[in-house]
């Protein structure tokens, strides 16, 4: 494998490098004011190869700078999500858990928000989970929970202690990780001949349809699409035999992998192929295409607050997502723009944002004193946010939304 950061993670071939963000702070590393001469960047550049069509990030930070015993998003904070990841449960139990001693493993498991419901239902069950202060809540709920990295020499010592697993499932953590091939290395360890591995990530087809170009931040190493992930799991024996698309997180795809020949494969996968084919996920100008319209997007939005700044309105920003790090930095939006960023985290909260360093402070604050315009960062869960927020709009409040266009709604 040759090293460095021109080569494709997958097949090793030369990337293609498709937007150039410039340097970028880690989207989660929220600060105090004594660590903004300490604050890290490195440079962020999405890359296609022109060979397997994985696209990925070129640079990517040490894991250890994301993933720790600090880390600031715990899943359970959106309603909607809670009520995703129970649905998902119910399906892997019904459709793959029905054998006695049944052995469900979930990477990624994060606060126990879907590996709860497997606990509750007395099923065999293991989180895996490097974020000692996020593990710890799942810990707390009765999870069983072990705060490592996932990777091949991990599945071995599972599978030693535990035995192999019929279900082996992870949601938003495939796709932080650079070093897949000793993760399938270790699906393919863990799986038992009949078992299938679930995961689901942001799809490359709704990021490019809908411009969402704050899903690229460092902990999102991969970009997935159906070609790409099929071409993956075909290098160890494994193939993808079913994906289902997902309504959460701005567009995401489900994937349900099984070793080679073990399940007929679904007409979806080729009909998602096809799909990908006709948006032109293999070719590299598509991906220019994707820079001018991100381009556009940020001249946008900075005019439209650039414009509400100068009418003397009040902007504040509505989460503090993972997301938000890459529209702040990279639109150049600080808090003469977004006087402050309300979100309901505590560990986020008295914090500054990352590189823009907008001050974060609890929900309450926007409640108390509802700006005129809220910046949705939070646009992903925009039905649930916008719903519970009926009383911002009677108050005459307006929502700045930024995917798949910059506008002003309500
Ligand atoms: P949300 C994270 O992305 C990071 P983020 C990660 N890389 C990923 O892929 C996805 O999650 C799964 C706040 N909030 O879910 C709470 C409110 O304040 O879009 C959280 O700080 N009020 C693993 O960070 C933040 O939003 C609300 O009403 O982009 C979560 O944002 C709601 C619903 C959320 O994830
Ligand atoms: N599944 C949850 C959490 C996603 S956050 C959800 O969808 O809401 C991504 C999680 O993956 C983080 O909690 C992070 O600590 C974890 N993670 C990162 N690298 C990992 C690895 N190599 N193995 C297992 N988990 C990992
Ligand atoms: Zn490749």
């Amino acid at each position: 494998m040759k090293n460095g950061d021109n080569y494709c993670r997958v097949c090793n071939a030369e990337l293609k490098l498709a937007v150039p963000f410039g340097k970028m702070p880690i989207a989660n590393g929220y600060l105090t004011k004594d660590d903004f001469d300490k604050e890290y960047f490195f440079e962020l550049q999405l890359g296609f190869c022109p060979n397997c069509y994985m696209v990925q990030l070129m640079t990517q930070p040490d894991r250890e700078k994301m993933f720790h015993e600090n880390y600031a998003f715990f899943s359970s904070t959106s309603a909607r999500m809670a009520a995703h990841f129970k649905e998902f449960a119910d399906l892997v139990i019904k459709g793959y858990l029905q054998s006695a001693n049944s052995f469900v493993v979930e990477i990624g498991s994060n606060d126990g928000i879907m590996l709860q419901h497997f606990a509750n239902s007395g099923i065999r069950h293991l989180g895996i989970e490097p974020s000692a202060n996020v593990a710890q809540v799942a810990i707390d709920k009765g999870i069983r929970t072990i705060t490592r990295f996932f990777d091949e020499q991990l599945a071995g010592e599972i599978v030693e202690e535990y035995g192999q697993a019929n279900a082996f499932l992870g949601a938003n953590v495939m796709c932080h990780i650079p070093y897949l091939h000793s993760v399938v290395a270790g699906v393919n360890i863990l799986l038992k001949p009949e078992g299938v591995l679930i995961f689901e990530d942001p799809y490359l087809g709704d990021i490019l349809e809908k411009t969402s170009y704050d899903q690229i931040y460092d902990e999102h190493a991969f970009y997935f699409s159906v070609t790409s992930t099929s071409y993956l799991f075909e290098q160890h024996g494994l193939e993808v035999v079913d994906v289902q698309p997902q309504n959460v997180h701005g567009g995401s795809m489900r994937y349900v992998i099984a070793h080679q020949g073990a399940r007929p494969v679904s007409i979806a996968v080729v009909a998602q192929r096809a799909k990908e084919d006709a948006l032109g996920l293999r070719n590299a100008e598509t991906f220019e295409g994707l820079r001018k319209n991100i381009e556009h997007s940020r001249d946008a939005l900075l005019n439209l607050l650039r414009n509400l700044k100068q009418n003397g309105k009040r902007v504040v920003g509505y989460a503090a997502t993972s997301k938000s790090t890459t529209v702040t930095n990279y639109c150049g939006i600080t808090s003469d723009l977004v006087e402050f960023i309300s979100d309901t985290t505590p560990i986020k909260q008295g914090k500054y944002s990352p590189g823009a360093h907008i001050p974060i402070r609890p929900y309450a604050e926007f409640q108390a004193r509802y700006p005129d315009y809220a910046l949705l960062f939070g646009w992903n869960h925009a039905e649930e946010i916008i719903a519970k927020e009926q009383q911002f709009k009677a108050a005459g409040g307006k929502w700045i939304v930024y995917v798949p266009k910059v506008q002003v709604v309500g």
